[in-house]
Protein backbone atom coordinates (compact mmCIF):
# COMPACT_ATOMS: atom_id res chain seq x y z
CA UNK A 1 0.00 0.00 0.00
CA UNK A 2 2.84 2.37 0.37
CA UNK A 3 3.17 2.93 -2.98
CA UNK A 4 -0.34 3.39 -3.57
CA UNK A 5 -0.61 5.67 -1.15
CA UNK A 6 2.46 7.72 -2.16
CA UNK A 7 0.79 8.09 -5.10
CA UNK A 8 -2.20 9.26 -4.54
CA UNK A 9 -0.31 11.52 -2.13
CA UNK A 10 1.36 12.95 -4.78
CA UNK A 11 -2.15 13.48 -6.99
CA UNK A 12 -4.34 14.73 -4.56
CA UNK A 13 -2.48 18.26 -3.66
CA UNK A 14 -2.61 19.00 -7.28
CA UNK A 15 -6.72 17.99 -8.00
CA UNK A 16 -7.61 19.64 -4.76
CA UNK A 17 -6.13 23.20 -6.54
CA UNK A 18 -7.71 21.86 -9.97
CA UNK A 19 -11.44 22.33 -8.26
CA UNK A 20 -10.89 25.26 -6.27
CA UNK A 21 -9.64 26.77 -9.37
CA UNK A 22 -13.06 25.00 -10.94
CA UNK A 23 -15.42 25.96 -8.43
CA UNK A 24 -13.75 29.39 -8.16
CA UNK A 25 -14.18 29.99 -12.29
CA UNK A 26 -17.59 28.45 -12.64
CA UNK A 27 -19.18 27.68 -9.44
CA UNK A 28 -22.02 29.77 -10.61
CA UNK A 29 -22.62 28.10 -13.69
CA UNK A 30 -25.48 25.19 -14.37
CA UNK A 31 -25.18 21.75 -15.19
CA UNK A 32 -28.66 20.70 -14.91
CA UNK A 33 -32.18 21.22 -14.59
CA UNK A 34 -34.99 19.43 -12.76
CA UNK A 35 -38.75 18.78 -14.49
CA UNK A 36 -41.45 17.95 -12.14
CA UNK A 37 -41.62 14.46 -13.55
CA UNK A 38 -37.76 14.06 -12.84
CA UNK A 39 -38.61 15.15 -8.88
CA UNK A 40 -40.89 11.77 -9.00
CA UNK A 41 -38.54 9.89 -11.01
CA UNK A 42 -35.91 8.61 -9.19
CA UNK A 43 -33.81 11.84 -9.67
CA UNK A 44 -33.12 9.93 -13.53
CA UNK A 45 -30.57 12.37 -15.81
CA UNK A 46 -30.33 14.68 -12.84
CA UNK A 47 -26.42 16.11 -12.81
CA UNK A 48 -26.11 16.92 -9.56
CA UNK A 49 -22.58 15.08 -8.05
CA UNK A 50 -19.33 14.27 -9.12
CA UNK A 51 -17.55 11.25 -9.55
CA UNK A 52 -14.26 10.81 -11.48
CA UNK A 53 -13.42 7.00 -10.88
CA UNK A 54 -15.41 5.65 -13.95
CA UNK A 55 -18.60 7.16 -15.96
CA UNK A 56 -21.69 5.49 -17.85
CA UNK A 57 -22.37 6.88 -21.52
CA UNK A 58 -25.50 5.89 -22.66
CA UNK A 59 -23.56 4.66 -26.27
CA UNK A 60 -20.63 3.09 -24.81
CA UNK A 61 -21.12 1.36 -21.79
CA UNK A 62 -18.82 1.80 -18.46
CA UNK A 63 -15.52 3.79 -18.77
CA UNK A 64 -13.06 3.77 -16.19
CA UNK A 65 -10.75 6.55 -15.84
CA UNK A 66 -11.51 7.44 -19.55
CA UNK A 67 -10.50 3.95 -20.84
CA UNK A 68 -13.68 2.22 -22.13
CA UNK A 69 -14.15 -0.91 -20.76
CA UNK A 70 -13.89 -3.31 -23.57
CA UNK A 71 -9.92 -2.46 -23.65
CA UNK A 72 -9.21 -3.69 -20.30
CA UNK A 73 -11.09 -6.61 -19.70
CA UNK A 74 -7.82 -8.74 -19.09
CA UNK A 75 -6.66 -6.71 -16.33
CA UNK A 76 -6.53 -8.23 -13.06
CA UNK A 77 -9.16 -6.85 -10.12
CA UNK A 78 -6.01 -5.73 -8.28
CA UNK A 79 -5.46 -3.10 -11.65
CA UNK A 80 -8.32 -1.85 -11.75
CA UNK A 81 -8.50 -0.90 -8.04
CA UNK A 82 -5.15 0.89 -8.87
CA UNK A 83 -6.71 2.51 -11.75
CA UNK A 84 -9.91 3.61 -9.76
CA UNK A 85 -8.20 5.45 -7.26
CA UNK A 86 -4.83 6.64 -9.22
CA UNK A 87 -5.68 7.36 -13.05
CA UNK A 88 -3.53 4.76 -14.29
CA UNK A 89 -2.26 1.05 -14.14
CA UNK A 90 0.60 0.42 -11.70
CA UNK A 91 3.67 -0.80 -13.12
CA UNK A 92 5.42 -4.20 -12.01
CA UNK A 93 6.14 -3.11 -8.66
CA UNK A 94 3.59 -1.19 -7.61
CA UNK A 95 1.03 -4.20 -8.02
CA UNK A 96 3.48 -6.48 -6.15
CA UNK A 97 3.41 -3.80 -3.05
CA UNK A 98 -0.15 -3.99 -3.12
CA UNK A 99 -0.75 -7.73 -3.42
CA UNK A 100 1.59 -7.87 -0.82
CA UNK A 101 -0.55 -5.32 1.22
CA UNK A 102 -3.84 -7.26 0.74
CA UNK A 103 -2.16 -10.85 1.51
CA UNK A 104 -1.39 -9.46 4.55
CA UNK A 105 -5.25 -8.76 5.56
CA UNK A 106 -6.48 -12.23 4.48
CA UNK A 107 -7.81 -13.26 7.74
CA UNK A 108 -11.37 -12.80 8.77
CA UNK A 109 -12.16 -12.39 12.31
CA UNK A 110 -12.91 -15.59 14.40
CA UNK A 111 -15.97 -13.61 15.98
CA UNK A 112 -17.29 -12.88 12.47
CA UNK A 113 -17.24 -16.58 11.75
CA UNK A 114 -19.14 -17.03 14.87
CA UNK A 115 -21.65 -14.41 14.41
CA UNK A 116 -22.62 -16.31 10.87
CA UNK A 117 -22.51 -19.43 12.22
CA UNK A 118 -25.44 -18.95 14.94
CA UNK A 119 -28.05 -16.96 11.66
CA UNK A 120 -30.78 -18.93 10.52
CA UNK A 121 -29.86 -22.01 8.07
CA UNK A 122 -31.94 -20.13 5.17
CA UNK A 123 -30.39 -16.99 5.48
CA UNK A 124 -30.11 -14.76 2.12
CA UNK A 125 -26.11 -14.85 1.48
CA UNK A 126 -26.10 -11.30 0.91
CA UNK A 127 -27.35 -11.18 4.54
CA UNK A 128 -24.70 -12.76 5.68
CA UNK A 129 -21.91 -11.02 3.79
CA UNK A 130 -23.40 -7.55 4.99
CA UNK A 131 -23.70 -8.54 8.42
CA UNK A 132 -20.32 -9.87 8.34
CA UNK A 133 -19.00 -6.42 7.32
CA UNK A 134 -20.80 -4.70 9.76
CA UNK A 135 -19.46 -7.03 12.73
CA UNK A 136 -15.94 -5.82 11.66
CA UNK A 137 -17.03 -2.46 11.87
CA UNK A 138 -15.36 -1.97 15.30
CA UNK A 139 -12.14 -2.78 13.63
CA UNK A 140 -12.19 0.61 11.62
CA UNK A 141 -9.40 2.19 11.29
CA UNK A 142 -11.23 5.38 10.34
CA UNK A 143 -13.43 5.58 13.56
CA UNK A 144 -10.70 4.42 15.85
CA UNK A 145 -8.56 7.52 14.68
CA UNK A 146 -11.73 10.08 14.16
CA UNK A 147 -12.41 9.56 17.85
CA UNK A 148 -9.05 10.38 18.44
CA UNK A 149 -9.24 13.62 16.86
CA UNK A 150 -7.56 13.13 13.31
CA UNK A 151 -7.16 16.28 11.32
CA UNK A 152 -9.66 16.53 7.97
CA UNK A 153 -6.62 16.29 5.86
CA UNK A 154 -5.54 12.49 6.99
CA UNK A 155 -10.10 11.26 6.28
CA UNK A 156 -8.76 9.96 3.03
CA UNK A 157 -5.41 7.83 4.20
CA UNK A 158 -7.47 6.15 7.12
CA UNK A 159 -10.86 5.30 4.11
CA UNK A 160 -7.75 3.80 2.26
CA UNK A 161 -6.28 1.96 5.18
CA UNK A 162 -10.02 0.53 6.09
CA UNK A 163 -10.49 -0.03 2.33
CA UNK A 164 -7.54 -2.22 1.35
CA UNK A 165 -8.10 -4.46 5.09
CA UNK A 166 -11.56 -4.79 4.13
CA UNK A 167 -10.87 -5.54 0.64
CA UNK A 168 -8.49 -8.10 1.10
CA UNK A 169 -10.81 -9.71 3.60
CA UNK A 170 -13.78 -9.97 0.96
CA UNK A 171 -12.90 -13.09 -1.17
CA UNK A 172 -12.28 -15.09 2.49
CA UNK A 173 -15.58 -13.98 3.47
CA UNK A 174 -17.42 -14.33 0.44
CA UNK A 175 -15.77 -18.11 -0.24
CA UNK A 176 -16.58 -18.86 3.59
CA UNK A 177 -19.70 -18.18 3.46
CA UNK A 178 -20.32 -20.00 0.59
CA UNK A 179 -19.02 -23.32 1.89
CA UNK A 180 -21.00 -22.70 5.29
CA UNK A 181 -24.45 -22.00 3.65
CA UNK A 182 -24.31 -24.51 1.53
CA UNK A 183 -22.87 -27.15 3.36
CA UNK A 184 -19.46 -27.77 1.53
CA UNK A 185 -17.42 -28.74 4.23
CA UNK A 186 -15.11 -26.83 6.45
CA UNK A 187 -13.64 -23.30 5.14
CA UNK A 188 -10.40 -23.84 2.97
CA UNK A 189 -7.85 -21.31 4.31
CA UNK A 190 -6.84 -18.47 2.29
CA UNK A 191 -3.26 -18.90 0.92
CA UNK A 192 -0.88 -15.83 0.67
CA UNK A 193 1.03 -16.57 -2.30
CA UNK A 194 -2.38 -16.55 -4.60
CA UNK A 195 -3.96 -13.20 -5.88
CA UNK A 196 -7.41 -11.92 -5.28
CA UNK A 197 -9.52 -14.08 -7.37
CA UNK A 198 -7.40 -17.00 -7.15
CA UNK A 199 -7.52 -17.27 -3.88
CA UNK A 200 -11.10 -17.20 -4.07
CA UNK A 201 -11.44 -19.84 -6.45
CA UNK A 202 -8.63 -21.94 -4.16
CA UNK A 203 -11.24 -21.24 -1.06
CA UNK A 204 -14.54 -21.82 -2.66
CA UNK A 205 -12.90 -25.19 -3.37
CA UNK A 206 -14.67 -25.97 -6.84
CA UNK A 207 -12.53 -28.32 -9.04
CA UNK A 208 -10.90 -26.10 -11.49
CA UNK A 209 -8.43 -28.35 -14.19
CA UNK A 210 -8.22 -25.99 -16.85
CA UNK A 211 -8.03 -23.02 -14.46
CA UNK A 212 -11.10 -21.44 -16.88
CA UNK A 213 -12.79 -20.89 -13.98
CA UNK A 214 -10.07 -18.54 -11.87
CA UNK A 215 -10.21 -16.66 -15.73
CA UNK A 216 -13.61 -16.24 -15.30
CA UNK A 217 -13.55 -14.82 -11.95
CA UNK A 218 -11.05 -12.68 -12.66
CA UNK A 219 -13.00 -11.25 -15.38
CA UNK A 220 -16.24 -11.36 -12.75
CA UNK A 221 -14.36 -9.59 -10.23
CA UNK A 222 -13.05 -7.00 -12.98
CA UNK A 223 -16.11 -6.37 -14.65
CA UNK A 224 -18.22 -5.33 -11.58
CA UNK A 225 -15.24 -2.70 -9.83
CA UNK A 226 -17.56 0.49 -10.42
CA UNK A 227 -20.68 1.71 -12.57
CA UNK A 228 -20.33 6.20 -11.96
CA UNK A 229 -21.65 7.27 -8.50
CA UNK A 230 -25.45 7.54 -9.44
CA UNK A 231 -26.32 4.35 -9.81
CA UNK A 232 -28.29 2.74 -6.09
CA UNK A 233 -25.01 0.89 -3.90
CA UNK A 234 -22.80 3.75 -5.06
CA UNK A 235 -24.98 6.53 -4.38
CA UNK A 236 -26.15 5.16 -0.85
CA UNK A 237 -22.63 4.49 0.28
CA UNK A 238 -21.83 7.78 -1.02
CA UNK A 239 -24.24 9.32 1.16
CA UNK A 240 -23.70 7.33 4.41
CA UNK A 241 -19.96 8.17 4.04
CA UNK A 242 -20.65 11.63 3.64
CA UNK A 243 -21.81 11.66 7.65
CA UNK A 244 -18.29 10.20 7.91
CA UNK A 245 -19.58 6.85 8.77
CA UNK A 246 -16.20 4.74 8.41
CA UNK A 247 -16.18 2.53 5.58
CA UNK A 248 -17.63 -0.52 7.61
CA UNK A 249 -21.19 1.32 7.61
CA UNK A 250 -20.43 3.21 4.32
CA UNK A 251 -19.97 -0.18 2.03
CA UNK A 252 -22.46 -2.23 3.77
CA UNK A 253 -24.63 0.45 3.52
CA UNK A 254 -23.94 0.02 -0.68
CA UNK A 255 -24.53 -3.35 -0.38
CA UNK A 256 -28.09 -3.30 0.92
CA UNK A 257 -28.88 -1.82 -2.23
CA UNK A 258 -26.95 -3.58 -4.00
CA UNK A 259 -29.11 -6.87 -2.80
CA UNK A 260 -32.57 -5.29 -4.19
CA UNK A 261 -33.81 -7.74 -7.23
CA UNK A 262 -33.41 -4.19 -9.59
CA UNK A 263 -30.21 -3.79 -9.07
CA UNK A 264 -27.23 -6.80 -8.11
CA UNK A 265 -29.85 -9.45 -7.27
CA UNK A 266 -31.14 -8.94 -10.85
CA UNK A 267 -28.24 -11.45 -11.60
CA UNK A 268 -29.76 -14.54 -9.30
CA UNK A 269 -32.97 -13.53 -10.33
CA UNK A 270 -31.74 -13.83 -13.98
CA UNK A 271 -30.54 -16.90 -14.03
CA UNK A 272 -33.58 -18.50 -11.86
CA UNK A 273 -35.45 -17.35 -14.80
CA UNK A 274 -33.52 -18.89 -17.64
CA UNK A 275 -33.20 -22.24 -15.43
CA UNK A 276 -37.21 -22.04 -15.58
CA UNK A 277 -37.22 -21.81 -19.33
CA UNK A 278 -34.98 -24.74 -19.56
CA UNK A 279 -37.32 -26.90 -16.74
CA UNK A 280 -40.70 -25.26 -18.51
CA UNK A 281 -39.12 -26.85 -22.18
CA UNK A 282 -37.30 -29.83 -20.65
CA UNK A 283 -35.05 -27.92 -23.63
CA UNK A 284 -33.52 -25.53 -25.40
CA UNK A 285 -36.61 -24.18 -26.78
CA UNK A 286 -36.92 -22.28 -30.41
CA UNK A 287 -36.92 -18.10 -31.09
CA UNK A 288 -41.02 -18.12 -30.81
CA UNK A 289 -41.26 -20.13 -28.18
CA UNK A 290 -38.61 -17.85 -25.93
CA UNK A 291 -40.55 -14.57 -27.62
CA UNK A 292 -44.02 -16.03 -26.23
CA UNK A 293 -42.61 -16.73 -22.71
CA UNK A 294 -41.08 -13.80 -22.40
CA UNK A 295 -44.24 -12.14 -23.71
CA UNK A 296 -46.37 -14.31 -20.99
CA UNK A 297 -44.48 -13.03 -17.92
CA UNK A 298 -44.58 -9.40 -19.19
CA UNK A 299 -48.16 -9.87 -19.67
CA UNK A 300 -48.14 -11.30 -15.89
CA UNK A 301 -46.31 -7.52 -15.03
CA UNK A 302 -43.08 -9.00 -13.67
CA UNK A 303 -39.41 -7.74 -16.23
CA UNK A 304 -37.46 -9.50 -17.76
CA UNK A 305 -34.22 -10.19 -15.75
CA UNK A 306 -30.46 -8.90 -16.96
CA UNK A 307 -32.46 -6.36 -19.75
CA UNK A 308 -33.04 -2.47 -19.55
CA UNK A 309 -30.97 -0.23 -17.65
CA UNK A 310 -31.87 3.33 -15.92
CA UNK A 311 -28.36 5.10 -17.46
CA UNK A 312 -27.55 2.55 -20.76
CA UNK A 313 -29.04 2.73 -24.32
CA UNK A 314 -26.89 -0.32 -25.83
CA UNK A 315 -25.66 -3.80 -25.22
CA UNK A 316 -23.65 -3.51 -21.94
CA UNK A 317 -20.01 -4.16 -22.74
CA UNK A 318 -20.17 -6.03 -19.53
CA UNK A 319 -22.46 -8.51 -21.18
CA UNK A 320 -20.60 -8.37 -24.49
CA UNK A 321 -17.45 -9.30 -22.26
CA UNK A 322 -19.36 -12.39 -20.89
CA UNK A 323 -20.77 -13.40 -23.52
CA UNK A 324 -17.45 -13.46 -25.83
CA UNK A 325 -16.00 -15.57 -23.07
CA UNK A 326 -18.59 -17.54 -23.32
CA UNK A 327 -18.11 -18.44 -26.49
CA UNK A 328 -14.52 -18.90 -26.34
CA UNK A 329 -15.03 -21.25 -23.25
CA UNK A 330 -18.52 -22.80 -23.31
CA UNK A 331 -19.34 -25.35 -26.13
CA UNK A 332 -22.73 -27.00 -26.13
CA UNK A 333 -24.13 -26.38 -22.94
CA UNK A 334 -28.38 -25.45 -22.67
CA UNK A 335 -27.97 -22.38 -20.27
CA UNK A 336 -25.56 -20.91 -22.19
CA UNK A 337 -27.37 -21.44 -24.90
CA UNK A 338 -30.99 -20.20 -23.62
CA UNK A 339 -28.50 -16.77 -22.31
CA UNK A 340 -27.58 -16.18 -25.93
CA UNK A 341 -30.69 -17.18 -27.89
CA UNK A 342 -32.70 -14.75 -25.18
CA UNK A 343 -30.47 -12.16 -26.57
CA UNK A 344 -31.43 -12.52 -30.00
CA UNK A 345 -35.63 -12.31 -28.54
CA UNK A 346 -35.70 -10.32 -25.54
CA UNK A 347 -34.70 -7.02 -27.20
CA UNK A 348 -37.65 -6.98 -30.04
CA UNK A 349 -40.35 -8.07 -27.50
CA UNK A 350 -39.42 -5.38 -25.20
CA UNK A 351 -39.03 -2.95 -27.95
CA UNK A 352 -42.65 -3.92 -29.48
CA UNK A 353 -43.92 -3.42 -25.32
CA UNK A 354 -43.18 -0.06 -25.48
CA UNK A 355 -42.20 0.92 -21.74
CA UNK A 356 -38.29 -0.08 -21.29
CA UNK A 357 -36.57 2.78 -22.48
CA UNK A 358 -33.27 0.09 -22.96
CA UNK A 359 -34.63 -2.85 -24.37
CA UNK A 360 -30.50 -4.04 -24.15
CA UNK A 361 -28.65 -6.78 -21.75
CA UNK A 362 -27.07 -5.30 -18.78
CA UNK A 363 -24.36 -7.20 -17.11
CA UNK A 364 -26.63 -9.55 -15.44
CA UNK A 365 -28.29 -11.40 -18.31
CA UNK A 366 -25.19 -13.47 -18.70
CA UNK A 367 -22.92 -13.88 -15.39
CA UNK A 368 -25.23 -16.47 -14.04
CA UNK A 369 -24.66 -18.84 -17.20
CA UNK A 370 -21.10 -18.69 -17.16
CA UNK A 371 -21.17 -19.44 -13.08
CA UNK A 372 -23.25 -22.34 -13.57
CA UNK A 373 -21.67 -23.72 -15.72
CA UNK A 374 -18.41 -23.84 -13.77
CA UNK A 375 -19.99 -25.66 -10.68
CA UNK A 376 -21.61 -22.22 -8.81
CA UNK A 377 -24.89 -23.04 -9.08
CA UNK A 378 -26.17 -21.93 -6.03
CA UNK A 379 -27.88 -18.74 -7.76
CA UNK A 380 -28.41 -16.86 -4.29
CA UNK A 381 -25.09 -16.43 -4.02
CA UNK A 382 -24.03 -14.79 -7.00
CA UNK A 383 -24.79 -11.02 -5.88
CA UNK A 384 -22.10 -11.61 -3.53
CA UNK A 385 -19.78 -12.51 -5.35
CA UNK A 386 -20.97 -8.58 -7.33
CA UNK A 387 -20.50 -7.11 -4.33
CA UNK A 388 -16.93 -8.37 -3.38
CA UNK A 389 -16.33 -6.67 -7.00
CA UNK A 390 -18.27 -3.59 -6.00
CA UNK A 391 -16.49 -2.61 -2.91
CA UNK A 392 -13.60 -1.40 -4.91
CA UNK A 393 -15.51 1.27 -6.85
CA UNK A 394 -17.19 2.26 -3.43
CA UNK A 395 -14.07 2.49 -1.97
CA UNK A 396 -12.03 4.39 -4.54
CA UNK A 397 -14.86 7.29 -4.47
CA UNK A 398 -15.03 7.42 -0.71
CA UNK A 399 -11.03 7.95 -0.52
CA UNK A 400 -11.47 10.38 -3.20
CA UNK A 401 -14.38 12.28 -1.43
CA UNK A 402 -12.88 12.37 1.55
CA UNK A 403 -9.30 14.01 -0.34
CA UNK A 404 -11.73 16.48 -1.46
CA UNK A 405 -13.34 17.22 1.51
CA UNK A 406 -16.89 16.59 -0.48
CA UNK A 407 -19.69 18.16 2.79
CA UNK A 408 -22.35 15.66 3.84
CA UNK A 409 -24.66 14.63 1.08
CA UNK A 410 -28.23 17.57 1.94
CA UNK A 411 -30.82 17.59 -0.76
CA UNK A 412 -33.39 19.26 -0.28
CA UNK A 413 -37.19 17.73 -0.79
CA UNK A 414 -39.93 19.33 -1.50
CA UNK A 415 -43.48 19.23 -1.05
CA UNK A 416 -46.00 18.21 -3.95
CA UNK A 417 -48.11 21.58 -2.41
CA UNK A 418 -45.14 23.25 -3.12
CA UNK A 419 -44.91 22.06 -6.70
CA UNK A 420 -48.00 22.87 -7.35
CA UNK A 421 -47.75 26.16 -5.83
CA UNK A 422 -44.32 27.52 -7.59
CA UNK A 423 -45.04 25.53 -11.19
N1 LIG B 1 -38.67 -5.89 -18.38
C1 LIG B 1 -39.91 -5.37 -18.36
N2 LIG B 1 -40.19 -4.09 -18.17
C2 LIG B 1 -39.14 -3.26 -18.04
C3 LIG B 1 -37.82 -3.70 -18.09
C4 LIG B 1 -37.59 -5.10 -18.26
N3 LIG B 1 -36.39 -5.62 -18.27
N4 LIG B 1 -37.01 -2.65 -17.93
C5 LIG B 1 -37.81 -1.57 -17.77
N5 LIG B 1 -39.08 -1.94 -17.83
C6 LIG B 1 -40.28 -1.10 -17.60
C7 LIG B 1 -40.19 -0.51 -16.21
O1 LIG B 1 -40.63 -1.45 -15.21
C8 LIG B 1 -41.07 0.71 -16.33
O2 LIG B 1 -42.41 0.26 -16.27
P1 LIG B 1 -43.55 1.15 -15.56
O3 LIG B 1 -43.64 2.38 -16.40
O4 LIG B 1 -44.76 0.29 -15.62
O5 LIG B 1 -43.09 1.43 -14.17
C9 LIG B 1 -40.79 1.14 -17.77
O6 LIG B 1 -40.25 0.01 -18.46
C10 LIG B 1 -39.78 2.29 -17.86
O7 LIG B 1 -38.61 1.92 -17.17
P2 LIG B 1 -37.18 2.47 -17.64
O8 LIG B 1 -37.22 3.96 -17.50
O9 LIG B 1 -36.81 1.91 -18.95
O10 LIG B 1 -36.23 1.79 -16.57
P3 LIG B 1 -35.79 2.37 -15.15
O11 LIG B 1 -34.68 3.33 -15.38
O12 LIG B 1 -36.96 2.84 -14.36
O13 LIG B 1 -35.25 1.05 -14.45
C11 LIG B 1 -34.13 -1.04 -14.39
C12 LIG B 1 -34.06 0.44 -14.84
C13 LIG B 1 -32.77 -1.66 -14.59
C14 LIG B 1 -34.48 -1.08 -12.91
C15 LIG B 1 -35.21 -1.76 -15.26
O14 LIG B 1 -34.81 -1.77 -16.60
C16 LIG B 1 -35.47 -3.18 -14.78
O15 LIG B 1 -36.29 -3.38 -13.89
N6 LIG B 1 -34.76 -4.21 -15.39
C17 LIG B 1 -34.89 -5.58 -14.96
C18 LIG B 1 -34.07 -5.81 -13.69
C19 LIG B 1 -32.59 -5.76 -13.96
O16 LIG B 1 -32.07 -6.35 -14.88
N7 LIG B 1 -31.86 -5.00 -13.11
C20 LIG B 1 -30.39 -4.92 -13.18
C21 LIG B 1 -29.91 -3.59 -13.75
C22 LIG B 1 -28.43 -3.51 -13.80
C23 LIG B 1 -27.87 -3.37 -12.43
O17 LIG B 1 -28.05 -2.40 -11.71
N8 LIG B 1 -27.24 -4.37 -11.95
O18 LIG B 1 -26.81 -4.34 -10.72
Amino acid sequence: MNMLKNELRNQIPNVQNEIKQLIAEKGDQKISDVTVAQAYSGLRGIKAFVCDTSSVSADKGLIIRGIPLNEITHITPEEVFFLLLTSRLPNAEELSDLKKEFSSHLEVPDYVWKILNEMPDDAHPMTMFNTAILAMQGESVFAEKYDNGMPKSEYWEAVLEDGIRLLAKLPTLGAGIYRMRFNKGERIAPNSNLDWSGNFVHMIGLPDETGDFHKLMQLYFMLHCDHEGGNVSAFASHTVASALSDPYYSVTAGLNGLAGPLHGLANQECLKFVLSVRDDFQDVPSEDELKQYCWDRLKNGRVIPGYGHAVLRCPDPRFSAFIKFGQEHIKDDDVFTIVDRLFNVVPGVLQEHGKAKNPWPNVDAASGSLLYYYGLKEFNFYTVLFSISRTMGMISQMVWERALGIPITRPKSVTTDWIKQSV
